[in-house]
C-alpha cells in the first residue's frame, strides 16, 4: 500500500484500539519546582523523574541561558508524550507568574528552592535578597493557600545559616540568631510557612539544612572554588587561590542525599520542621587540606588571604543535630566528608582538563579563572 492507503487504515486501527478502555493507571504525581536551575533543583528533579514524577520547574528570565544543571535531562516538549520535566517563565519577585502556573498546574507538592542563596552577595543586595527569598517565599505560600486544589504540600528550603551565632550543635529547637541579610530573609520564611500551617492547616514544612555541596556547586561557594582552583592549579592554568576566613567550620554534606529528605518530608502523615546535617564538621582550612592533598599538593603553597572575602558578620561554627530526620524519616546520609572533597576535586580535574584543551588551542585565556 502507498503512503495516501495508509492513512485511513491507520486512522480505522487508532479507532478500534480506543475502544478498548485503558488500563487502569494512577495519575503520575505533579511537583512543581521554585529554583530548578540550581544545585539542587537539578538533583531534586533526577529524584523525582525516578519516582515517575512529573516535574515543572519555574525559571527566571535570564539574557543567557541558565539551565547547564538541567541539560541532560531536558526533552523537547513537542516530543510532550516523553517529557516529564517542563519548564515555565516565572520569578518570585512576581505574585501573579506564581499563582498562575500554580493554578495552572495543579500540583501536589511544591518545593520552594529559589533564592539569592550567596550569604555574602546578601551584604551587598540587601533590600532584592529579602524580596525574593521572605517575600518570595511569602508569595508562594499565598499561592498555594488561595488555590482551587486543596491538599497540596509545599517544602520551605530552610538553612542552618538561621542559627547563625548560636553555638553547635543545633537542632529544630535552637533559637535562630541570623547574622546576613540572607539569614535573616530565611528566618522570615521559615515563620510565614510556620504560620501558613497553624493559621490555613497547609502541608508546609520547613528542611534546616545544613551546608551541601556537590560537583554542581556555585563556583562562588567556598568548596567549589577551592576544588576548581585545586582541578586548575594541577593541570597548570591557575596557581593562586584567593580566600577570606579560613577558620569557619561547617557541616558539609552532599546534595543528592539532601535532597531525598526534602522529598520525604512531604511524604509523612503530619507536616513538620526537620534539621537535614551529617553531624560533623569541618574548618575551610580542613577541606583545602583534603582538597589539595588529594592530588598531592599543599595548600600553603597557593592559597592567598584577600580581606574582600571576610563578611561584616561571620557564622563561625555548624554543626547539626538531625535526630529527628533520621528517626521519624529514616533519612541518614550516605555520603561522608572526605568522599564528598574528592568526588568534587576529580569532577573538576576532568574540567580543567577540558579547559586546557581549550587553552591550547586559543580558544580560551587561561588567566579566565572561575
Ligand atoms: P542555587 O544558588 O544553586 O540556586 C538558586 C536557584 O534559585 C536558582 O535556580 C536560581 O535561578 C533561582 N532564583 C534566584 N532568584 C530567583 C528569583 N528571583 N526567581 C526565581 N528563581 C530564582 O542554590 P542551591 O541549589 O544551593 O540551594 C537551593 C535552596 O536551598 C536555596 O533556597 C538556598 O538558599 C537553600 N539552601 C541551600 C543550602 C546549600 O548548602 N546548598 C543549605 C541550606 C539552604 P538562576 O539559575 O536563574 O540563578
Ligand atoms: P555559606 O557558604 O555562607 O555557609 O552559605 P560559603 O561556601 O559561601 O561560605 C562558607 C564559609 O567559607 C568562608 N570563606 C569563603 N566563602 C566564599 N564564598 N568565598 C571565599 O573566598 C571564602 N573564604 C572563606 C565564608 O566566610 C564562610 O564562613 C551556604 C549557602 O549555600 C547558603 O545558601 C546556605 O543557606 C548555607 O550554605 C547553609
Amino acid at each position: 500500500a502507498n503512503g495516501q492507503d495508509a492513512a485511513p487504515e491507520a486512522a480505522l486501527a487508532v479507532r478500534e484500539v480506543s475502544q478498548i478502555p485503558p488500563p487502569l493507571q494512577p495519575r503520575r504525581k505533579v511537583a512543581l519546582i521554585t529554583g530548578i536551575t540550581g544545585q539542587d533543583g537539578s538533583y531534586l528533579t533526577e529524584f523525582l523523574l525516578g519516582k515517575g514524577y512529573e516535574v515543572h520547574g519555574l525559571i527566571r528570565r535570564c539574557s543567557n541561558f541558565n539551565t547547564a544543571r538541567l541539560d541532560h535531562l531536558y526533552v523537547d516538549p513537542h516530543n510532550s508524550h516523553k517529557a516529564r520535566m517542563k519548564l515555565h517563565y516565572a520569578d518570585l519577585s512576581d505574585a501573579s507568574s506564581l499563582r498562575r502556573w500554580v493554578e495552572s498546574l495543579l500540583p501536589d507538592e511544591v518545593y520552594n528552592l529559589a533564592a539569592q542563596s550567596h550569604v555574602a552577595v546578601s551584604f551587598e543586595i540587601p533590600d532584592y535578597t529579602a524580596d525574593v527569598v521572605a517575600t518570595g517565599a511569602l508569595r508562594l505560600l499565598e499561592a498555594v493557600r488561595s488555590s482551587s486544589k486543596k491538599g497540596i504540600r509545599y517544602y520551605q528550603a530552610g538553612s542552618s545559616e538561621m542559627f547563625g551565632s548560636t553555638p553547635p550543635p543545633q537542632s529544630e529547637t535552637t533559637p535562630f540568631h541570623p547574622r546576613s541579610p540572607y539569614a535573616a530573609a530565611k528566618c522570615a520564611a521559615h515563620w510565614y510557612t510556620v504560620n501558613y500551617r497553624e493559621a490555613y492547616g497547609l502541608f508546609a514544612c520547613n528542611g534546616i539544612l545544613f551546608n551541601h555541596e556537590s560537583p554542581r556547586r556555585g563556583e562562588n561557594f567556598v568548596t567549589r572554588k577551592i576544588t576548581r582552583a585545586v582541578g586548575r592549579i594541577k593541570i597548570g592554568l591557575q596557581t593562586k587561590l584567593f580566600l577570606g576566613n579560613l577558620s569557619a567550620a561547617r557541616d558539609w554534606g552532599f546534595a543528592g542525599d539532601y535532597v531525598e529528605a526534602m522529598w520525604m518530608m512531604l511524604q509523612q502523615d503530619e507536616p513538620g520542621d526537620y534539621v537535614v546535617a551529617t553531624e560533623e564538621s569541618h574548618t575551610v582550612e580542613e577541606f583545602l587540606g583534603v582538597a589539595f592533598g588529594h592530588v598531592g599538593l599543599d595548600w600553603r603553597d597557593h592559597v592567598v588571604i584577600d580581606k574582600r572575602y571576610f563578611r561584616p558578620a561571620e557564622v563561625d561554627s555548624l554543626k547539626g543535630d538531625s535526630a529527628k530526620a533520621r528517626r521519624a524519616l529514616g533519612w541518614s546520609p550516605r555520603v561522608g566528608f572526605k568522599e564528598l572533597v574528592r568526588m568534587m576535586v576529580d569532577n573538576d580535574i576532568e574540567l580543567a582538563k577540558r579547559e586546557k584543551v581549550l587553552v591550547d588551542a586559543g580558544f580560551m585565556d587561561s588567566q579566565q579563572q572561575p
